[in-house]
């Protein structure tokens, strides 16, 4: 209806505002690695640690949970085609996210929350900043409510049918948020807020990191799997072809509930208090999480394959010519693809035990994620927003050639800053330090980091040339016949599915024990060790 689609472009245009002043902050960074500090110029900005949590926690909090949470109500009501249980509800959650966004800029903004997105004990915010994220993930669950009622109005009105694709993606990718965010709602609700708020005297950083990747590794594919709907159930048919199998994307899908949820003490590799035994097991179960990801990186290759062959592509690469590469959103995306397969090798490299001794806290690991957020993710939702800002407004793209230029920009400078970012941090070059300002800076380190800065400033000048089509599309008077939602058909077409690719249940209990299996032993000795309100009661196991 008219009224989701607006609510589905504030949540998508709350998410991009974020992202334009996270992209500002990130040139800043880039440049004063390769020796040129203008923080001191911008008055605003207190310290290079500002800079540094605004520059994540807008983009990778708050632009990815706004895009993604519009993104989803809106794919579920058009996948079920019919409104979302309750649109009220969805209205409610916009303002109160909304609000929970405000709080945590003004603190960030108002360098009351230097604390970096990863929000560590004991480094101190504002309470507003816990208050404000806190409130936001509870956004996010009120449309897994939202969605999950939605489905079982459906399916009271379609018994027997299979779930269409689009709100198949959507309820995996909240149900394993729902599961995963636990983690840290414990850890804001019984600590870090009554902590800020000076209700309690102290948190025990270790046990409030634990609580932190447990949500904190699956958050990552929160992020990812919106991308992955894309790429699975609406890329094939805008190269023109089908998706090769409905089996193994719905298989891939649930494979991620299980999955990514045990896998957190591989950002504790070095730790004290984890016992290596732990550690070890959810390094193996990260390589189980990697999986799911190499079923994609074959069954999108292999639909897209479809589209190049059906536009006349011949031989074993012919049909990658044929491709349509003058069309941005799908150049966006494949772009994004071939960056995240680089993503995906540097994070198993992380993910070794042992090799992570090597990475740990350097600029390799964010040399990693700005090829999976920052490229696999965020170009993925730019270039998505080329036909769904045009659908939602009802506004013709401003510029396709625009478009073009930019996601192929993004691609570049990406490419430049990522190896920047990863060859320093091989180099032993640490993240999140004022590199420029350091007295240990090493000459070998100096290529690597005007690496950062070229790849940095190609980046803003990709991002400008978004902003400006993303407001000249809006401003624009050319309105379009209704832009399709280019979704795809499965190539088998639809026959039998086995019924377990169908349901959530067997999924959800799995991922449930190995998240106690995985946590438990630990999070009770932590517990126990602590003068906790928990802890009389955990004594006993
Ligand atoms: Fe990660 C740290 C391991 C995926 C994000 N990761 C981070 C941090 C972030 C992050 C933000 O084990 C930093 C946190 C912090 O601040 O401390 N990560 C992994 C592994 C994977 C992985 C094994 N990460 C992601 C994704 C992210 C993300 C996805 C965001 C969206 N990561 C780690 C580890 C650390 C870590 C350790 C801690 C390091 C430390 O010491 O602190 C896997 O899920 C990756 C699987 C991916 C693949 C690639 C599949 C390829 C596809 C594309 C194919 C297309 C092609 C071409 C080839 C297997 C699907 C198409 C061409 C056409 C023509 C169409």
């Amino acid at each position: 209806s008219p009224g989701e689609k607006k609510l589905a472009l504030l949540f998508i245009l709350v998410g991009f505002a974020h992202l334009l002043i996270g992209v500002v902050m990130g040139l800043l960074q880039g440049l004063e690695h390769a020796g040129l500090d203008l923080f001191p110029f911008i008055p605003a900005l207190k310290s290079y640690y500002q800079a540094l949590s605004i520059h994540g926690v807008f983009n990778v909090l708050l632009f990815t949970t706004f895009f993604i949470v519009g993104f989803l109500g809106f794919a579920a009501s058009h996948g079920f085609e019919r409104p979302l249980a309750s649109v009220k509800l969805a209205w409610v959650n916009f303002w109160l996210m909304l609000a929970g966004a405000l709080l945590t800029d003004w603190a960030l903004l108002t360098n009351q929350a230097s604390v970096l997105f990863t929000s560590y004990a004991p480094m101190k915010a504002h309470p507003t900043y816990y208050i404000g994220l806190a409130i936001v993930v509870v956004g996010t669950l009120l449309l897994l409510l939202n969605l999950v009622l939605t489905y079982l109005a459906w399916r009271r009105e379609r018994p027997g049918e299979r779930i269409p694709l689009l709100p198949f993606g959507a309820l995996v990718t909240m149900i394993m948020w729902g599961m995963a965010s636990v983690g840290v709602v414990v850890e804001f609700v019984f600590f870090l807020i009554p902590w800020s708020l000076g209700w309690i005297a102290e948190v025990d950083p270790l046990l409030t990191r634990t609580f932190f990747w447990e949500s904190g590794h699956p958050i990552v594919y929160f992020w990812l799997l919106p991308a992955y709907m894309s790429w699975y159930f609406l890329l094939p048919r805008q190269a023109g072809g089908k998706l090769f199998s409905e089996p193994l994307a719905r298989l891939a899908f649930l494979l991620f509930i299980p999955l990514s949820l045990p896998v957190g003490f591989h950002h504790q590799f070095l730790d004290p208090g984890v016992s290596q035994g732990w550690k070890a097991i959810h390094a193996v179960l990260t390589f189980g999480v990697f999986i799911p990801s190499m079923m994609t990186a074959f069954t999108v290759l292999a639909s897209v394959e479809t589209g190049g062959r059906a536009r006349g592509g011949q031989g074993l690469f012919g049909w990658i010519r044929t491709l349509p590469w003058g069309d941005p959103s799908f150049t966006g995306q494949a772009l994004a693809m071939v960056l995240f397969a680089l993503g995906g090798a540097s994070g198993l490299i992380n993910a070794s035990y042992t090799l992570n001794l090597e990475v740990h806290n350097t600029l390799f690991i964010p040399g990693h994620f700005h090829l999976t957020v920052g490229t696999a993710v965020a170009l993925t939702f730019m270039a998505m927003s080329y036909w769904l800002i045009p659908h939602l407004t009802g506004r013709d793209l401003w510029s396709r050639r625009l478009g073009l230029v930019q996601v192929v920009l993004w691609f570049v400078g990406m490419t430049f800053m990522s190896r920047g970012m990863s060859w320093a941090g091989i180099l032993g070059a640490p993240r999140r330090t004022m590199l420029g300002a350091s007295p240990y800076l090493q000459p070998t380190w100096d290529v690597p980091l005007q690496l950062v800065a070229i790849g940095g400033a190609i980046l803003t000048t990709s991002a400008v040339l978004y902003y400006w089509n993303l407001v000249a599309t809006l401003a624009s008077r050319r309105r379009t016949a209704d832009v399709e939602v280019p979704l795809a058909e499965p190539l088998e077409g639809r026959g039998l599915l086995p019924r377990y690719l169908d349901r959530f249940a067997p999924w959800v209990v799995s991922g449930a024990l190995l998240v106690l299996i995985g946590y438990g032993p630990t999070l009770v000795r932590l517990l126990t060790n602590m003068q906790t309100v928990a802890a009389p009661l955990l004594r006993p196991f």
